[in-house]
């Protein structure tokens, strides 16, 4: 302990630790420094590559003293602190953030420059740390940077994958994929704690006994144990001393993994069984908004909410306060059902460990946890089969039980004789075999559920949870819109943008406090200022046009109307009915005279998402748009009026090129599918107008921008159980215009029919899930009239103008702070720059 320390070794200390200047020599001197030294490499064999590596070591020292600092005195002080548990951190490129976030972006790029490199082309040898599917991985990216920016105590818990989310390439047209190896480089955003290494038990039995008071305790006799080792990730907030943490867990073999196979003397099984324990951590699930159900899977997700746990426990035990304390000193965020274990394992610890009775410890696990919902589809909802659970986790399937039975006891006696409402709300479900709805335990284990969108929020109030409601009171259940952070989707992404925003504000607050973009709202009708925001956009678009030609080989106009589709492929996103209008389209163009061509406003429709690999429909849809794409961008009939992209490996990087440059994004799911959506936000963020439906947060961004800001068309969340009713039911006819797109399909005008016919069978009358023929005939008119509006630039621009202008609700800070307040309530700490110890 250094408060034991000699006064003379603390001054000394204290005079040999001084944080490095921010001058522009001391930053060159660090990556020289870094090259010559820990990289081992000569001045003239220096590349791109290798002057990335050095800024982000020299940057990372930075990011080490600011971590070290901030975590000192949050010890010190121990204030309530929040753990964000997530399967998923989609964190993309740190060097850019990093620099930013300390205030040394311009600097850096000029210490660079004097040695040779462009930051541009240094910035564009990092690639992307991808530990996420879609946008429930990048939310937790945003609100770990919100979290640090706001100076909340906050740390995340994760998974250490050696792969992220698979590479795709796209090879004759279908989606092919690759493992994403990126730990192939050492990863400088990472800190090995080799010292943290905590055991995780899997497995065995369990035993029952008497304790000296006569009552039933149980313990666990596990039969076989991993390591689970610690890498800190730090994550700095924006203009703030404070420096958060995400704590990633690898697993690793322990001396004696399987005691089973050592005790019976199989030394090859044993062998076998260790490289077992590595493989928990080694891949990333590529699955979005759907279940898989592999033990594997289970596993992660035990061995990463027990070790976290854990360390959250230890942290709290060190302040030597009473377990009633526990959840005034830590809030636990589950973001999705895949931590729900936490819950148990919690349960586990206080009961079985710390001998707590049964329910003072439900009480303290039920005000420390906290739930969020991300999805109302059935696919994607988790459960666990029971005997697969038993065999892996003997001792948390008797507490899962008994949480269930004291639950259903409680619910039969506030609503007595009603078998089917138990049926309903049990956490066990009676199927063959037996399941566990991880989403009922995840509810029952916390004290409010949220979900990520008012409409989403009131979906699941009124579905899915409607029972819970009616039990705990509707004060339960929540809403939190999601957000994004205008650090990287507008401050770093769009820099000219925002040069000129902070210009034209007077000031760059607004970073901090993106309800200030109201300003903007004064210059819409300012014809200079009109005219330098589009030319950025033009910039933009020229930008991303060069990297269609570099990655695609197609050749495509920044005049053309940019019109985005980006995402996860998926049936409810509706990637499908996209393709057949842009179909639609082309038939269209090719059916008019030279006359009426001259009429039709050019568009480039742009692709990107990746399927997961056993979802055989969504990469259909990929094929499905390479064909097309294939024929258009070919036909010397239509030339630049309608041109179709699918960019390869839709990623976090890419969509920092793309997002700035849509005139159109497209988030047009059915509705009541799309829980909130992060990126129509981004889109919006950058002055890109909006072609949606009315789903998700769209609605939201509809009632903050304006409706003469956004294209909306498509049946409403209410509508869609009758419109499917009459589908089904009533015989109700294919839209024509749709019946016209598959003839042409099924004809062969894109390649070999037969190949599409299982994608095109999905809309079968009666089969259409998604509502893609209802939504037809509106999509096409909504079409039209984002066509006609583009041509008049003159209000376009205005429009993009008033995009940006109010979209302050959608920031992450706003979101946190939402959290913060009325889920976690915790308080920001502020950590002082004080370089010294006492
Ligand atoms: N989301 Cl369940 C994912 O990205 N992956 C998933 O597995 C599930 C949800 C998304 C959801 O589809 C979007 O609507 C949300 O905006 C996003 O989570 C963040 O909440």
């Amino acid at each position: 302990e250094r408060s034991k320390w000699p006064k003379e070794t603390i001054d000394l200390w204290n005079r040999l630790y001084k944080k490095d200047a921010a001058d522009i020599e001391t930053i060159q001197k660090s990556i020289v420094h870094h090259v010559t030294t820990t990289l081992a490499r000569a001045a003239y064999n220096m590349d791109n590559f290798t002057a990335y590596q050095a800024v982000a070591l020299s940057a990372r020292d930075r990011l080490i003293a600011q971590w070290n600092e901030t975590q000192g005195q949050l010890s010190k002080a121990d204030p309530k602190r929040v753990y964000y548990l997530s399967l998923e951190f989609l964190l993309g490129r740190s060097m850019d953030n990093a620099l930013l976030n300390l205030g040394l972006k311009d600097v850096y790029a000029k210490g660079i420059g004097q040695l040779g490199f462009r930051m541009e082309d240094v910035v564009e040898s990092e690639s992307d740390a991808a530990l996420g599917n879609g946008n429930l991985g990048r939310l937790a990216a945003c609100y770990m940077d919100s979290l640090a920016t706001l100076e909340y105590p906050a740390w995340g818990y994760g998974l250490r994958y050696n792969y992220g989310i698979f590479q795709q390439r796209i090879i004759e047209g279908y989606q092919a994929e690759f493992p994403d190896y990126w730990l192939n480089f050492d990863n400088p955003w990472e800190l090995p704690r080799l010292d943290i290494s905590i055991p995780i038990y899997f497995a065995g039995h369990v035993h029952s006994f008497q304790d000296e008071y006569g009552v039933t305790r149980h313990k666990w006799v596990p039969g076989q144990s991993v390591q689970a080792i610690a890498y800190d990730v730090p994550i700095p907030g924006y203009d703030t001393e404070n420096c958060n943490n995400i704590r990633l867990w690898r697993s690793k073999p322990t001396r004696v993994f399987d005691l089973t196979s050592f005790n019976e003397g199989n030394y090859e099984k044993s062998v076998e069984d260790a490289t077992q324990a590595e493989k928990i951590t080694s891949v990333l699930y590529p699955n979005d908004n759907t279940m898989a159900g592999k033990e594997l899977r289970l596993k992660q997700q035990y061995f990463w909410t027990a070790a976290s746990l854990h360390d959250i426990v230890r942290r709290f035990k060190k302040s030597q306060r009473d377990w009633s304390d526990f959840p005034e000193q830590v809030a636990i965020q589950l973001n999705d059902t895949h931590p729900t274990l936490a819950i148990v394992e919690l349960q586990r610890i206080l009961v079985d460990e710390e001998q707590l009775n049964w329910d003072d410890a439900w009480e303290i696990v039920t005000r420390t946890f906290a739930f969020t919902n991300h999805t109302v589809l059935p696919e994607a909802m988790e459960k666990w089969s029971v005997p697969m659970f038993e065999y892996l986790l003997p001792r948390h399937l008797q507490i899962v039980f008994d949480i269930n039975l004291f639950f259903l006891q409680k619910v039969e006696k506030r609503f007595p004789n009603d078998r089917e409402l138990l049926k309903r709300m049990s956490i066990i479900e009676e199927a063959q075999p037996q399941q566990i709805r991880m989403a009922h335990l995840a509810v029952v284990g916390s004290h409010k559920v949220n979900g990520v969108a008012a409409l989403h929020s009131n979906l699941i109030r009124d579905t899915i949870f409607k029972d819970f409601v009616e039990y705990y009171g509707s004060d339960k259940f929540v809403n939190v819109t999601n957000g994004i952070t205008s650090r990287r989707w507008l401050n770093q992404a769009n820099h000219k943008l925002s040069e000129l925003i902070t210009e034209t504000l007077g000031s760059d607050a607004w970073i901090k406090d993106l309800d200030l973009l109201k300003g903007l709202n004064k210059k819409v009708d300012d014809k200079v200022f009109q005219k330098k925001w589009m030319a950025i956009k033009r910039a933009n678009k020229v930008r991303l046009a060069e990297l269609i030609k570099e990655r695609c080989g197609i050749e495509v106009s920044p005049d053309a109307l940019f019109d985005v589709q980006v995402k996860r492929i998926h049936e409810y996103k509706r990637q499908f009915m996209n393709i057949l209008a842009v179909i639609h389209r082309y038939r269209t163009i090719k059916s008019l005279t030279p006359a009426q061509k001259a009429n039709v406003q050019p568009r480039v429709v742009i692709f990107g998402g990746k399927a997961a690999p056993g979802y055989y429909v969504a990469k259909l849809v990929i094929k499905l748009i390479n064909s097309v794409a294939n024929v258009v961008n070919q036909d010397p009939a239509v030339g630049d009026l309608l041109k179709v992209v699918f960019i390869p490996d839709y990623n976090v990087s890419l969509a920092e090129v793309i997002v700035p440059a849509s005139d159109i994004s497209q988030h047009i799911s059915t509705a009541g599918t799309e829980a909130s959506g992060t990126s129509n936000m981004k889109f919006v963020l950058n002055g890109g107008l909006i072609l949606g439906t009315m789903d998700g947060a769209n609605i939201e961004i509809l009632e903050e921008i304006g409706e003469d800001n956004i294209f909306i068309f498509g049946c409403l969340a209410h509508e869609v159980e009758d419109l499917r009713y009459a589908q089904r039911y009533r015989g109700v006819p294919m839209d024509p215009a749709l019946q016209g797109v598959l003839a042409a399909i099924e004809k062969g005008t894109f390649e070999d029919p037969k190949i599409f016919q299982p994608l095109i069978s999905t809309l079968t009358i009666g089969k259409d899930y998604y509502l893609i023929s209802a939504d037809f005939a509106s999509y096409l008119r909504a079409n039209q009239a984002v066509d006609a509006a583009y041509k008049d630039q003159d209000e376009w621009v205005k429009k993009s103008i008033r995009c940006t202008a109010n979209m302050g609700k959608f920031s992450s800070d706003r979101s946190v702070k939402e959290y913060a307040d009325n889920i976690w309530h915790i308080k920001p700490f502020k950590v002082v720059d004080n370089q010294q110890i006492d």
